[in-house]
């Protein structure tokens, strides 16, 4: 079988949709930090649909920050890669021609820096996941013990974090008179533009006063809300796309067929016509934000560590179990979609219809594993958010409740057959502490749980009503079992 490559696009199966413009005649405008499976199906795509509309000054430079593996394996592709949308007819597959470049932080920081400084870069865009910006979640504020913002306060000409590049970079275009790029946050955060924000303005701030205020006079930072289903690419579904492309690929992506990205109209120095690819340009994102962290992201959360814990590998496998499915939209709609303040003309209730189907899809194979990583730093957006705002109200927060106390019962790091396992977190160290400390014993789980304050700040451990129901619930949880425990009060 060849090898995917520019020169044999002609000879793919015709069903494959491939770039339909000249590759050679595109400028690079965006240098996009962390160029994971999630950036390849989303940003990358709707890149891909407004190159081939004529525009030629947006090509993307991808920039791997932890290694070499995906450039190495792109480069010899002159990194094109097929997007395999999952559905229940089947795949249907695009080669996507955005990325004209890949660079490799740790193998030379000075070349990505000199790219980053490049006066044709008008934007820097970031996937680095809620970890990346090395802040404290709970609190908002950048950490300064972070082992990687020690090094770039450190040595600041060999960054090493996302928030070190951002932040040399443009001190040196400042230095030089070039104009600021715009920083573009396509993580799951809410307010990523606020929180990327921060973070530079911090670490310039700490590198010098004066440079922290003019990144805050002079760059934006624009909020965006980011969706499409993404897992991981499985040997399988490279030898299943190989079969239907009609050559191999080496780092293909497999995702949904939604997608949906909402954008803060704030890019002072021009960006690509996303709009024309499907984007939705609007003066204030929060609402989406909140609609598809809250639901979308909150309800991953919880089905990830519930399915996990009964043995469920997938999302779709979780939603075969009726009383999950219930209890995810009971969930929604009676302690999440409350919250929630939108303009008018959303449908909340098709969106939440829609979430539901989408789960279900039985091609995707999106492993509760994957999504129960990182949990210290998606619960505080996905669940805290929601919980602290309707105690303050005097409302029920019983369904949010679960959700904490399956996270609880899996970072203990054994499972329900008394089996351990490793907890795939940046605090993975202090739970599995807290947990040898605790024993069995859910009421001193939680209260050693509770006093993490990146996750549950300093006000969660003395709300009593949330602190019972989590005591209540994680009580259960041990007592029956995570599947028992959802079909006695769900199913
Ligand atoms: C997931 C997200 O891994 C996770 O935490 O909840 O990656 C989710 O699949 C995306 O946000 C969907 O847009």
């Amino acid at each position: 079988m060849s090898k995917l490559h520019p020169d044999g696009l002609l000879q793919l199966r015709t069903a494959v949709e491939v770039p339909a413009y000249n590759r050679t005649k595109i400028g690079v405008g965006i240098v996009h930090l962390g160029v994971g499976a999630f950036h390849r199906a989303h940003q990358e795509v709707y890149t891909d649909t407004v190159l081939a509309g004529g525009s030629t000054e947006w090509g993307i430079c991808g920039v791997d920050l932890m290694g070499p593996e995906v450039r190495d394996k792109l480069a010899p592709q002159e990194y094109l890669y097929t997007v395999a949308t999952q559905s229940l007819k089947g795949q249907s597959l695009r080669v996507v021609g955005a990325m004209q470049e890949m660079l490799v932080g740790p193998e030379d920081p000075e070349a990505l820096l000199v790219r980053m400084c490049d006066p044709a870069i008008r934007i820097v865009s970031i996937t680095a996941t809620e970890k990346g910006y090395c802040h404290d979640p709970a609190s908002g504020k950048l950490n300064f013990d972070h082992p990687g913002i020690k090094a770039d306060l450190a040595t600041p000409d060999r960054p090493t974090t996302v928030v070190g590049y951002v932040a040399t970079a443009l001190r040196r275009r400042r230095d030089a008179g070039t104009q600021p790029f715009t920083v573009m946050s396509c993580d799951n955060l809410f307010q990523n533009g606020k929180i990327a924000r921060m973070a530079v303005i911090s670490l310039a701030e700490a590198l010098d006063a004066k440079f922290g205020k003019w990144v805050s006079d002079n760059v934006a930072f624009p909020c965006t809300m980011v969706d499409r289903i993404t897992p991981t690419t499985t040997p399988d579904d490279i030898a299943r796309v190989e079969a239907d492309l009609g050559a191999a690929d080496a780092w293909p992506v497999v995702c949904e067929p939604f997608m949906q990205w909402v954008i803060e109209d704030n890019f002072p120095t021009g960006r690509p016509a996303w709009e024309d690819a499907g984007a939705e340009i609007v003066a204030d994102v929060e609402p989406f934000e909140y609609m598809k962290l809250r639901h979308l992201n909150g309800s991953h959360s919880a089905l990830s560590y519930l399915g996990s814990l009964a043995g469920y590998e997938t999302i779709a496998a979780c939603m075969e179990d009726e009383a999950y499915v219930k209890f995810m939209r009971t969930m929604m709609d009676e302690e999440i979609t409350p919250t929630l303040d939108m303009p008018e003309g959303v449908d909340v209730e098709a969106y939440k219809d829609s979430l539901v189907e989408r789960f279900t899809n039985p091609a995707i194979k999106h492993r509760t594993a994957q999504i129960a990583m990182d949990g210290s730093q998606k619960l505080p957006n996905r669940i805290c958010g929601p919980v602290r705002e309707r105690l303050a109200e005097g409302r029920s927060i019983s369904h949010l409740a679960l959700v904490v106390a399956a996270w609880m019962r899996f970072v203990t790091g054994v499972d329900e057959n008394g089996k351990s396992f490793d907890v795939a977190d940046p605090i993975a160290a202090q739970l599995k502490k807290i947990a040898d400390k605790a024993g069995n014993d859910p009421a001193a789980l939680v209260k050693g749980y509770l006093a993490v304050s990146e996750v549950f700040g300093d006000d969660l451990r003395k709300a009593w009503p949330f602190v019972d129901a989590v005591t209540v619930w994680l009580n259960l949880l041990y007592a029956k079992g995570a599947a028992a425990a959802v079909a006695e009060r769900y199913g």
